[in-house]
């Protein structure tokens, strides 16, 4: 079986995450997301409109996701292959070259962002309304 693993902050959940995860699923047969954090995503420089525990769980209802972890640290990343036997990791291309040090571990794989959407724009949004 093949495992794939990603992580991210997903804050106001969208569609740009969505086509991410869906290409992510279809890499291999099992999708495992890392989810930041509050803390982490202080460490991170981000703060999001909502909880950890709400977009944990919408994470969870996602159909192209089978499992969800806290990402509360940069280090994780390599135990985190190790203890899910990931075979792929993947990110968007925002972050293309910046994981590359985990290919001893296993494939790791830069998919090009959706256009046009962001958690930043959706708040402009929201905002302008
Ligand atoms: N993404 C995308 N298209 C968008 C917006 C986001 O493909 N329009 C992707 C990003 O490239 C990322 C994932 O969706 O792979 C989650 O995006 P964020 O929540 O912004 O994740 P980020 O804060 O970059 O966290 O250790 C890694 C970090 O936790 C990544």
């Amino acid at each position: 079986s093949r495992t794939v693993l990603t992580y991210g902050t997903f804050d106001l959940f969208h569609v740009g995450h969505v086509r991410l995860l869906r290409r992510l699923a279809d890499l291999g047969d099992r999708l495992v997301v890392g989810c930041s954090t509050d803390a982490f995503n202080r460490a991170k420089g981000k703060s999001s409109a909502m909880p950890y525990e709400d977009r944990a769980e919408i994470l969870a209802a996602c159909r192209y996701v089978d499992q969800v972890i806290p990402e509360d640290s940069w280090e994780q990343k390599r135990r985190d292959i190790e203890a899910h036997g990931i075979s792929i990791f993947a990110m968007g291309d925002d972050w293309a070259g910046k994981f590359d040090d985990l290919a001893d571990l296993c494939q790791v794989v830069y998919l090009p962002r959706t256009e046009n959407i962001s958690t930043t724009d959706l708040r402009q949004l929201v905002t302008a309304l």
